[in-house]
């Protein structure tokens, strides 16, 4: 099952709304046991992992075991369920991992394949595939993306300073894990802040990953992103949205929309802000799973407020920026009491600590 979790990450963002899940299917013959069939939910979401695995595996999956990190799907799609394919090619034995709140599911995919004879061995290492399909599990339970708030500081605290553009705070391991993080996000979200002092590109860059770049969303309620931002180069291959007032201006969302920019709209909250639920209430009902805030300091704030932030990474830097900078909304100590902290590691000279919400 480790093994399958693992290979479902592969296309972890790219299967619009469906998780990424993965079956393999294993014979168990004198020798031990061998995989015949591996399968990964195709790019956009179909087919499913289970046809993919059962297909390379052929008539060998007749006796076979197939290990599926979500229970199997019920409902007819543009192929018969998943349950109906694993009796139909004679899988003995089902171990699955976490359970499948989609309503068309939940219970009725295990059912299925127990009416048809098959062994089912629910739970097996359910915590590890939840945290993997988190995003498609978040959004059913919440109706809303999982949230991960990403930043780097410096050893000072600060995240940049103003009036100086980019400030490189992390080195290029901490980097290139950014743009992992990135290419496996369905969507990443700045403020317009950092749009004008920073002038992201906002992709993923890493050799051979390029294609996986998330779109990209620009909390922006007055439409102040320069129509040459750097985000525009690239505006019409990479879905790129500017969260904006129906009160700005028209002539610039017409010269940003000719630039290849779209638009969500932004409902103000009760202090004039955007609407942070509201926003992601929208895309959640959009299909987006997951999303990465990258800052700047106020939006960051604003989730942790709000308290939307389900995910934190902090990446810590050796290097000072000194008293012009602008500070972190949240440092180590505050996030060790807020959160848990799930892993800590260290790439180059930055210390790279990821939280989770503590819950209840
Ligand atoms: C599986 N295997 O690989 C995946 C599943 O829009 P559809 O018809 O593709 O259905 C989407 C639902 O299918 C999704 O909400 C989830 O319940 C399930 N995803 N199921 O058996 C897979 N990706
Ligand atoms: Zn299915």
């Amino acid at each position: 099952m480790a093994a399958a979790i693992r290979y479902g990450e592969r296309h972890a963002g790219l299967t619009g709304t469906n998780p990424s899940v993965s079956t393999l299917v294993v014979r168990f013959d004198e020798g031990g046991p061998r995989i015949v069939g591996r399968g990964v939910t195709a790019l956009g979401g179909r087919p499913h992992a289970e046809t993919v695995a059962l297909a390379e595996a052929g008539e060998l999956a007749r006796g076979a075991t197939a290990y599926v990190t979500l229970e199997p799907c019920a409902h007819h799609g543009r192929t018969p369920p998943c349950a109906e394919a694993l009796v139909a090619a004679g899988i003995t034995r089902v171990v699955s991992a976490a359970a499948d709140p989609d309503p068309r599911v939940d219970g009725k995919g295990h059912a299925i394949l127990r009416t048809g004879g098959i062994e089912v061995v629910p739970g097996v290492m359910a915590a590890e595939a939840a945290r993997s399909l988190s995003g498609y599990l978040t959004r059913h339970r919440l109706n809303r993306p999982e949230v991960t708030l990403k930043m780097a500081l410096s050893a000072d605290g600060m995240i940049g300073a103003r009036g100086r553009g980019q400030v490189a705070i992390t080195g290029a391991v901490a980097n290139a894990q950014t743009h992992l993080v990135r290419a496996r996000s369905d969507a990443i979200l700045v403020g317009v802040g950092t749009v004008l002092e920073d002038d992201p590109a906002l992709t993923c860059r890493l050799p051979g990953l390029t294609e996986r770049s998330p779109m990209r969303i620009v909390v922006d309620p007055r439409l102040d992103t320069p129509v040459s931002a750097r985000l525009a180069e690239e505006a019409r291959a990479i879905p790129t949205h500017l969260v904006a007032s129906s009160h700005a201006d028209e002539e610039r969302r017409r010269a940003l929309r000719e630039a290849g920019f779209d638009f969500f709209a932004a409902e103000p909250d009760e202090k004039g802000r955007v609407a942070l639920p509201e926003l992601l209430d929208d895309l959640g009902a959009r299909g987006v799973s997951t999303i990465l805030v990258e800052g700047g300091a106020a939006l960051a704030r604003s989730f942790l407020e709000d308290d939307l932030v389900d995910r934190l990474t902090l990446v810590v830097a050796p290097c000072t920026v000194g008293e012009d900078g602008v500070r972190g909304p949240i440092g180590l100590a505050e996030a060790s009491e807020r959160f848990y902290l799930t892993r800590e590691v260290r790439f180059g000279d930055d210390r790279w600590y990821e939280f989770e919400r503590k819950e209840g």
